[in-house]
């Protein structure tokens, strides 16, 4: 795998990545990786999303340009397009609507989750067993003996941390702390990184948050717990940046909590599903019935609205794939 994405990487010229819509620390940080990576190997690379950088990622922008991608215009000429922490043209937004159109391009999926080689990649950079895609960027500068600049460095500690909610979930392996060592021995600074990333929240997030949690209920006997964000409450969640992962943290925090379930109600009137699972639970199955999907302990879907209906929708499917 390693030598096929080296070999291509060696034997073009322009590259383009692109990340998921609404792009997460992993996603960021394997494009600023990636990016630097490439850069490293004398090559034209363009970072273009169909979503801006969110506050809380935008120290990322120091060290790395990101593009945002206005709707119905061109890509940029390229002849690779490396589509990342994700595997399809869909999960791109309107890049990906404008790379349909586009031909003769190779398609390289950098990613780690399940069925990510049933995408659009004509190459994968993939392992289901990755901690974060960001790692296996890391992996890739190993293979190719490519040294890791600061930049790249703090993009795959980001993808990291952020995907194993700052090394503390199931995912987080001696190998995970074997790349974040290695990444501390050439100087990186963690503590930088959490105060970058979690100690720059505004006042505004406070009431958010209080009354997402105070509105949050528990359903069969405790061990689902679901939260309802409406469109009232998603438009000041816009406002201010708040993550919802925050939400889901503190919920899946509560003893005899299974499954968390949390509803957004988006402004454009459909609902995102996410879940989180505590425990054995396969929730990239559940996700899968609505067309969606993930990891066994975090995935997510798109439901029909209005959000009771999705609500009582994702709770009888839950019964009866766990029987719960
Ligand atoms: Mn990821």
């Amino acid at each position: 795998m390693f030598e096929d994405v080296l070999a291509l990487c060696e034997s073009k010229r322009t590259f383009l990545i692109s990340g998921h819509l609404r792009p997460d620390g992993d996603c960021l940080g394997t494009e600023v990786a990636l990016y630097h990576f490439l850069k490293g190997m004398g090559k034209d690379v363009r970072i273009l999303n169909a979503d801006r950088v969110e506050r809380c990622y935008d120290f990322l922008e120091r060290h790395t340009p990101f593009e945002v991608h206005s709707k119905g215009g061109e890509l940029p000429g390229h002849e690779v397009h490396c589509l990342v922490d994700c595997s399809t043209l869909s999960r791109l937004g309107s890049v990906g609507e404008a790379a349909a159109g586009v031909e003769g391009v190779t398609r390289l999926v950098v990613d780690h989750h399940i069925g990510a080689d049933r995408g659009d990649g004509d190459l994968l950079l993939f392992d289901v067993a990755a901690p974060s895609a960001g790692s296996l960027v890391y992996d890739l500068h190993r293979k190719a003996g490519a040294p890791i600049s600061m930049p790249a460095a703090e993009g795959i500690f980001v993808s990291l941390a952020a995907d194993t909610g700052w090394f503390r979930y199931s995912n987080t392996d001696d190998a995970t702390f074997a790349i974040a060592a290695d990444l501390v021995a050439r100087g990186l600074k963690p503590h930088e990184l959490y105060d970058a990333l979690y100690r720059r929240r505004q006042r505004e997030s406070i009431p958010i948050l209080t009354e997402a949690l105070s509105g949050a209920s528990f359903e069969l006997e405790g061990r689902i717990a679901v939260c309802l964000l409406d469109k009232e409450l998603m438009r000041r969640v816009d406002g201010c940046d708040f993550q919802t992962d925050e939400i889901l943290e503190q919920l899946r925090s509560i003893e005899g909590v299974e499954i968390v379930l949390l509803l957004k109600e988006l402004l454009d009137g459909r609902i995102k599903m996410s879940l989180r699972s505590t425990g054995a639970r396969d929730v990239d199955r559940l996700a899968r019935r609505f067309g969606g999907g993930g990891h066994a302990k975090a995935a997510g879907a798109e439901l029909e609205g209005p959000l009771v209906r999705a609500r009582d929708a994702a709770i009888e499917a839950l019964v009866e794939e766990f029987g719960v």
